[in-house]
């Protein structure tokens, strides 16, 4: 494969890679939950997901060990500890509003909510974009690309 070869594929990859990554995202977000300056607040105490998206309670090197346990059990970092890292994402379904104490300052107003807005028109599996006389934009970039791709690869293979 000469270098002009080479290179006119590595531009069709990036062409390929860049339609395949204005895909909507299929991962979620995520938000992250520690501890303020006064050591007895969550911060943020209060915070606004999607379905799909992960909190992540963080923190390292304070003065007192803290944990954070959902009402119900949902989650639940574990024994209080002067640095944590604990993810939990919440699924399609899930919802709704969770409220989490730091069990040693609960009485102290250490406690938190996270809000879980239902996800909206995300597929839960990528498909292709659909093929339309009305919507032309997006369905002929995708066919050209592929189209010139398999162009391409004829031609390498015939004169390779
Ligand atoms: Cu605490």
């Amino acid at each position: 494969m000469n270098p002009a070869k080479a290179l006119f594929v590595a531009a069709l990859l990036l062409l390929l890679q860049g339609d395949l990554a204005a895909q909507p995202a299929q991962s979620g977000e995520t938000t992250v939950i520690s501890v303020d300056s006064t050591n007895l607040r969550f911060s943020p105490s209060s915070v606004t997901v999607t379905e799909g998206d992960t909190v992540r309670f963080f923190w390292s090197g304070q003065a007192l060990p803290h944990n954070a346990v959902e009402e119900n059990g949902v989650f639940d970092t574990g024994e209080p500890e002067r640095a944590v890292d604990f993810s939990f994402t919440f699924e399609r379904g899930m919802n709704g509003t969770y409220a989490f104490v730091c069990e040693p300052h609960e009485s102290v107003g250490m406690v938190g909510e996270i809000v879980v807005e239902p996800a909206t028109e995300q597929a839960p599996e990528p498909e292709a974009p659909p093929v339309s006389e009305d919507t032309p934009f997006l369905p002929m970039s995708w066919t050209a690309m592929t189209l010139a791709f398999a162009f391409a690869l004829r031609r390498l293979q015939g004169n390779g």
